[in-house]
């Protein structure tokens, strides 16, 4: 048995056990998991939440849990400023998947088939108001392509229809989508297998930007840091995870689309949808006590997952060209954002960190902040005082017009009509120079108490007022 969920669990609470709760009372998969993160996240706080008793489920649902860079680092095995590095080092380093027998595969200790592989026993949750119904939100989905041979895999969002049926979308010039529509063109049903439930690493490895068709596999066993176990599918000659917590095998009808959406997409609006192709599901295999990962869709945790990688990504790029950088932050808030932090040598480096940055994730980037290498990227009150204090907009500022788009999953990347129709248009895109000028121009000193005698202060000695010292001044 290799690394997987419970092994990363377990991880996590030896080191904290407050960052995974119990939900113990029965819950409304129709936003009841999702009820309680909200909640928790107006409290500022983001455990991870193993719902126990989800209506009409006999399985526990797990959401919630990849939401702050904290425990994105432990499994790197770094500090949160390194993850873009170490990331972007993992994905270059692949290690090929590992064959297991059957026997040896947690995920086969239930295998369901016909009749009885049936997607309302899950615990599926609605996440929000307006969805247009359940929706697997972590669950990542392969698929081998016709002519390389090559299993790929990604997370795509799938709504539920009914017990055997669900939805598929494919956004843009994604692999999955490329795939299937090989398929379509031959008229012929699509083999797929939906993964739910695995180490984080893996559930990173399949939404990692990757040259080509496939290789998923190959960078999850990286980020995992051991080689992933894969077995045969029961209904298909795809190869899916052994230590899965769950398996839901299909294929991708020929001639059958359905509607799709509404559904709450990860910059906080409801985006995507129209006809899609159908899964009809032909297969469910399960560990015993398997536990339904899902991820809260349009939140913190959304954007986690898909950001941290493109980080990665964008810091190789960026370090190829501009060797004095730091590090970047794609921000859990707003993915259209990067923050890049470096050493200016000189004025130049600036705008090639930005445009490289911009062309390595050209689907989502929009807003280019840069700043010196005293600013901690990932603290946002740092990046907003650089930009209040070391930007002038007439002067550090530049907009590029129509850089992205048109239409996909930016809001901006629409116009809006009265009668309720849009049409797809082109954004603009902006680099923020927050740096102060390059070598030898002086600028005013960042204004510090002497690190010395930071280190010397005691917080641990800090107390209350005594009685004397109230009666004395009260
Ligand atoms: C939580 C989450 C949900 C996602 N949903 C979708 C989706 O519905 N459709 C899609 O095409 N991409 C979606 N993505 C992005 C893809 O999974 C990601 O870009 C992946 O690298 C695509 O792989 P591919 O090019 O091999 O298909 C999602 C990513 C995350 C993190
Ligand atoms: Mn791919």
């Amino acid at each position: 048995m290799g690394k997987d969920l419970r092994t990363y669990l377990k991880q996590l609470d030896e080191l904290n056990p407050n960052s995974i709760r119990v939900v113990g009372e029965e819950v409304d998969p129709r936003f009841g998991i999702t009820g309680y993160a909200a909640r928790l996240a107006e409290q500022g706080e983001y455990p991870g939440l193993i719902f126990k008793n989800v209506k009409g489920a006999k399985l526990s649902c797990i959401s919630n849990l990849l939401t702050t860079y904290e425990r994105i680092a432990l499994f790197l095995n770094c500090e949160v400023p390194d993850i873009p590095r170490v990331f972007g080092e993992k994905i270059r380093n692949q290690i090929p998947p590992t064959v297991v027998p059957a026997e040896q595969a947690p995920v086969k200790e239930n295998i369901l088939m016909g009749d009885e592989a049936d997607l309302s026993k899950l615990p599926i949750p609605v996440h929000n108001e307006m969805d247009g119904g359940p929706y697997l939100s972590a669950g990542v989905m392969v698929i081998r392509d016709p002519e390389s041979k090559e299993i790929n895999a990604g997370i795509y969002r799938h709504q539920i229809y009914d017990k055997r049926e669900l939805g598929v979308w494919f956004l843009g010039a994604h692999h999955g989508g490329l795939i299937h529509k090989k398929y379509e063109k031959e008229g012929k049903p699509a083999p797929v297998a939906i993964v739910l439930g695995h180490h984080p690493g893996f559930l990173m490895g399949a939404v990692s930007r990757i040259q080509g068709i496939g290789g998923e596999y190959e960078v999850a066993g990286s980020l995992i840091g051991e080689s992933l176990n894969v077995v045969k599918a029961e209904t298909s000659d795809l190869m899916v995870p052994a230590d899965a917590e769950i398996i839901i095998e299909g294929e991708i009808l020929p001639e059958k689309e359905a509607p799709e959406g509404p559904f709450g997409e990860w910059p906080g609006h409801y985006l995507g949808g129209g006809s899609v192709p159908v899964i009809r599901v032909t297969c469910i295999t399960h560990r015993n006590q398997a536990i339904f990962q899902d991820i809260v869709a349009s939140s913190r945790e959304h954007l986690m997952v898909g950001g941290i990688p493109r980080s990665g990504s964008i810091y190789h790029s960026v370090k190829s060209v501009v060797p004095s950088l730091n590090t970047v932050n794609v921000p859990h808030y707003a993915r259209m954002h990067c923050y890049i932090s470096l050493h200016k040598e000189r004025d130049a480096d600036v705008k090639k960190a930005a445009f490289t940055a911009l062309n390595t994730e050209q689907e989502n980037l929009r807003h280019i902040v840069v700043v010196d290498d005293d600013i901690n990227v990932f603290n946002e009150e740092e990046v907003a005082w650089a930009v209040g204090t070391r930007f002038d907009a007439e002067r550090d500022q530049l907009i590029i017009p129509k850089w992205n788009g048109p239409g996909g999953l930016l809001p901006t990347n629409w116009d809006y009509h009265e009668d309720g129709s849009h049409t797809a248009r082109m954004s603009s895109a902006v680099i923020v120079d927050a740096t102060k000028p390059a070598p030898p121009i002086p600028y005013p000193k960042r204004a510090v108490v002497p690190k010395e005698h930071v280190d010397k202060a005691k917080p641990e000695q800090l107390r209350a007022l005594s009685d004397e010292e109230k009666g004395q001044w009260f």
